[in-house]
């Protein structure tokens, strides 16, 4: 993600393991270590948003987590949400299917199958869950 960590106007980049949920953000678009970070924030395969929740013109961190609820935190640091968590949107509508990640195992749930075209998102997620480690090896070892 990018976003304007400093407030001096300019994006800059920013990374989330989606594995552990820490951050590591950076005030220039460039190589080196984080200037914020690492940040845990959210919980494994949350979805990353970022923006500046309060207008102080610093962007800062949010999480949705798999029921589509947010939880926006308004500095670059560990701790509770600055605006009261709530819901927006449905559970999994904001998924990023990031190679190598899951959404919990309730996308592959019985549950998700019988409510129709959840059913088919649910088996979507599930193939590109199971397909993604062959995804990610499998190139370095043929270049090699
Ligand atoms: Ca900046
Ligand atoms: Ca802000």
């Amino acid at each position: 993600m990018v976003g304007d960590w400093n407030g001096d106007g300019r994006d800059s980049v920013g990374v989330f393991n989606p594995w552990n949920a820490i951050w590591y953000l950076r005030n220039s678009n460039t190589r080196g270590a984080a200037d914020y970070g690492p940040i845990q924030y959210g919980s494994a395969h949350w979805t990353p948003v970022v923006g500046d929740w309060n207008s102080d013109a610093n962007d800062s961190i949010g999480v949705v987590d798999p029921a589509g609820r947010w939880y926006l935190r308004n500095s670059l640091s560990q701790g509770a949400p600055d605006i009261a968590p709530f819901q927006y949107g449905g559970a999994h509508w904001n998924a990023f299917f990031v190679p190598g990640t899951t959404a919990g195992p309730d996308l592959s749930g019985g549950t998700d199958n019988s409510q129709g075209g959840t059913g088919s998102l649910s088996g979507v997620a599930a193939t590109l869950t199971l397909s993604a480690p062959a995804m990610v090896t499998t190139p370095s070892a043929a270049w090699l």
